[in-house]
């Protein structure tokens, strides 16, 4: 996607702050942090949102589940007192990039429910 600047991001047209890249994903810090770790996990190729992953992705969303996220929880120091997973999806949920991102958020005591 020519003007996705996730897009932009794992193609390295955007500087970040990376954290983890493998061939499927990249993670990086998010630039505007709410928390004292807020990481993005994101797949390399476009996708718009949760809603448009497709039975094609199931390796690419294994992988950000069962190796990535806990493998960033880990090299941040969160894993032991634990991290929230958010990804907003579309309009009501808050979602202000369209290309999937999935956040992870630590290093203080979350509140519920969310806004
Ligand atoms: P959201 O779930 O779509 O609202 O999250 C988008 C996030 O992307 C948000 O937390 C932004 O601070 C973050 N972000 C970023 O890290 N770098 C950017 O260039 C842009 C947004 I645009």
């Amino acid at each position: 996607m020519m003007d996705c600047i996730f897009c932009k991001i794992a193609n390295k047209e955007i500087p970040a702050k990376f954290v983890y890249e493998d061939e499927m994903v990249m993670a990086f810090h998010d630039i505007s942090p709410e928390a004292p770790v807020h990481i993005l996990v994101i797949p390399k190729k476009h996708i718009a949102s949760l809603l448009e992953v497709t039975n094609e992705d199931s390796q690419l969303m294994v992988n950000i589940m069962t190796n990535v996220i806990p493998r960033i929880a880990k090299d941040q120091g969160i894993d032991e007192k634990g991290f929230r997973l958010v990804a907003n999806t579309k309009e009501d949920g808050g979602q202000t990039v369209d290309h999937l991102h999935f956040h992870i958020l630590g290093g203080r005591s979350m509140n519920w429910p969310p806004g």
